[in-house]
């Protein structure tokens, strides 16, 4: 996509029939008073109308949809708030039954904090990682009935649990599904059913996470226990201060970061940097976040709690989210960072591994001597693919790493890599995953390939997959699936557009253009950091900071390029296109312009 690609369709929220169109960057430019580049940027981004832009600029609680527009969730709040305003709740128990991820734990930690400021407790319930897996499953449901429970609300999950929804009305439970996912083949029987993937649905909410979906659940029914005069004489309680975990699923759960999510993650984010619950507190301290912005949200928040997930007790971070506790907040979330930080030097050692031996692999001569067995080749890089293992009797590759090693290995070679471990107890069978880009559809290529060699399993999408197979299949299927590649692929399927906002010159970024792309945040899926282009620039001081980043000067400007591994092309002097994200580097209170490299093409 380039800087004038871009459509209403494709960025917007989309203009409303009456909205004052602003039809030039100018006018934009003219209307907000803002820097040339930042009009010109939501120009691009298709926000091209006076509302819209008042709109996006200023995302205002008062503009969430009404919560009663989503399917069932009159029927969902009505049966829960009958069950408190009789105070049926402490024999007929409520269980909130979220799934282990983030969004899931959010969501469920969520709905656990806000019957308790209502003074309801519930029973929280995840399943486990290990031995039960993602979803609702008939032995939970069969479980929490024995000990009292008469209305399941589901987080996150229970779109497909048709089994478990016809197991609960037959112990007589009432089940309540609040998912996000898309409607399988066959709708659950429950009580209710609160998605708006449904058909039926009229919300539009579709790009809600489950934990958005747990904050609107949580808002009707407030407003129903409203209703029905439960508040009389007590304090309502406050939903604003559950939109810190709001954000933080919202963001890890990688969905629209627009429109409603917008409003949500802002507040969210302004909650947190006000007054974040303990174990959020306990996290971004841990961390040593100041600020929090969406980025650590998806960077640092998620990986941690989704660290707790694969904790033994699958209850740790739940536990650390519902935690009014700072002092046992910050020894889980101590044991977190230790967890997360013991990871990240498994994926480093892993990764480092397989640059090695990728590097072998371009210098291997067979390459050659198989473009010479091709005629059909077409003009492309050899080996088209990298596929990547552990050696015979050499220690092993963390199977937990493989996918995010296969996507940083892509990246940096510039062409779909596979990263292979050894199946625990087998070590004559490899397992792993690939990672793809551009026009590369890795599994057309696979499956081609799958016909002449050893492959045990296989599965995915054009940019991201799985594969199984012996280790004797391994030379096979590699020379089969760079022969099927070659003849199918030429250098062109290897073009990656790199999207930038605005191509700029190095005196037009400053500390204002910065401080004003800062304001259009939050950023995240469908709405990313801001990327400037510098065109033929020459960079000087280049310097290696622990010996995977660098550090180089664009005239006044300090740049950081972080793992810029394979840069020995950029010299001082080289000239070259650069992408870059424009920010500040903060060290002992002094504050900095500074660029952030994402992508240097050497001319
Ligand atoms: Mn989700």
């Amino acid at each position: 996509m380039d800087a004038g690609g871009n459509t209403r369709k494709t960025w917007g929220i989309g203009a409303d029939e009456g909205d004052s169109l602003l039809t030039s960057e100018r006018e934009i430019q003219n209307y907000l008073l803002c820097h040339p580049v930042v009009a010109r940027l939501l120009w691009n981004r298709g926000l091209r109308s006076a509302q819209q832009l008042d709109r996006f600029l200023k995302p205002e609680l008062s503009q969430l949809p009404d919560p009663f527009s989503i399917i069932d969730m009159e029927k969902a709040v009505s049966r829960v708030a009958e069950a408190i305003v009789h105070d049926t709740h402490r024999e007929e128990r409520i269980a909130v039954y979220g799934d282990y991820d983030v969004d899931g734990t959010c969501g469920s930690s969520l709905l656990v904090d806000f019957f308790k400021s209502i003074g309801v407790e519930v029973v929280p319930y995840q399943p486990n990682r290990f031995s039960e897996g993602y979803g609702v499953h008939v032995a939970a449901v069969e479980k929490l009935a024995a000990e009292g429970a008469k209305i399941i609300i589901t987080v996150d999950c229970g779109i497909t649990a048709v089994a478990p929804a016809k197991r609960a009305r037959e112990l007589g439970v009432d089940l309540i599904v609040i998912d996000h996912h898309k409607v399988g083949a066959e709708l659950p029987d429950a009580l209710a059913v609160v998605d708006p993937q449904r058909s039926e649905d009229s919300s539009g909410l579709l790009n809600v996470c489950g934990a958005g979906l747990a904050f609107f659940f949580a808002a009707a029914l407030r407003a129903k226990l409203r209703e029905l005069g439960f508040f009389e004489g007590k304090q309502e309680p406050n939903l604003v201060r559950l939109l810190d975990l709001v954000a933080v699923a919202t963001i890890a759960d990688v969905v629209d970061v627009r429109g409603v999510n917008r409003i949500l993650v802002t507040h969210g984010l302004r909650l947190m940097a006000r007054q974040p619950r303990a174990g959020i507190k306990a996290l971004l301290e841990a961390a040593k976040i100041e600020k929090p912005t969406s980025m650590h949200m998806g960077f640092v928040l998620g990986p941690r709690i989704n660290a707790a997930g694969r904790l033994k007790s699958a209850r740790a971070a739940f536990d650390l989210l519902t935690s009014d506790d700072l002092e046992s907040a910050r020894k889980m979330a101590a044991e977190l960072e230790k967890i997360n930080t013991e990871r990240r030097a498994t994926q480093d050692d892993v990764q480092l591994q397989a640059r090695a031996q990728a590097e072998q692999q371009l210098a291997d001569p067979k390459w050659k001597e198989l473009a010479a067995r091709i005629p059909a080749a077409q003009f492309g890089p050899w080996p088209r693919a990298l596929v990547l293992a552990p050696p015979a009797g050499a220690a092993n590759w963390h199977e937990g790493v493989v996918g995010i090693v296969a996507s940083k290995i892509a990246e940096e070679f510039g062409r779909p890599a596979f990263i292979l471990a050894e199946k625990e107890g087998a070590a004559d069978s490899l397992k792993g995953s690939v990672r793809s880009f551009a026009k590369i559809d890795i599994l057309a290529a696979i499956s081609a390939a799958s016909v002449c060699s050893h492959l045990t399993n296989f599965g995915g999408h054009a940019h991201a997959g799985g594969v199984a197979l012996k280790r004797e299949g391994l030379a096979a299927f590699t020379e089969a699936l760079n022969a099927h590649m070659a003849v199918t692929l030429g250098a062109e399927s290897y073009h990656r557009e790199r999207r930038f906002d605005a191509e700029v010159s190095l005196d037009e970024i400053d500390a204002k253009l910065v401080e004003e792309l800062e304001k259009l945040g939050p950023f995240g899926h469908q709405f990313p950091e801001p990327v400037l282009k510098l065109s033929n620039v020459s960079c000087s001081g280049v310097k290696v900071m622990k010996e995977k980043h660098l550090k180089l000067r664009y005239e006044r400007l300090e740049a950081v390029w972080f793992n810029a591994v394979r840069c020995e092309r950029l010299e001082n002097g080289a000239k070259a296109d650069v992408w870059v994200n424009a920010g500040w580097n903060e060290w002992q209170g002094v504050k900095r312009l500074q660029l952030s490299v994402r992508h240097v093409e050497v001319r």
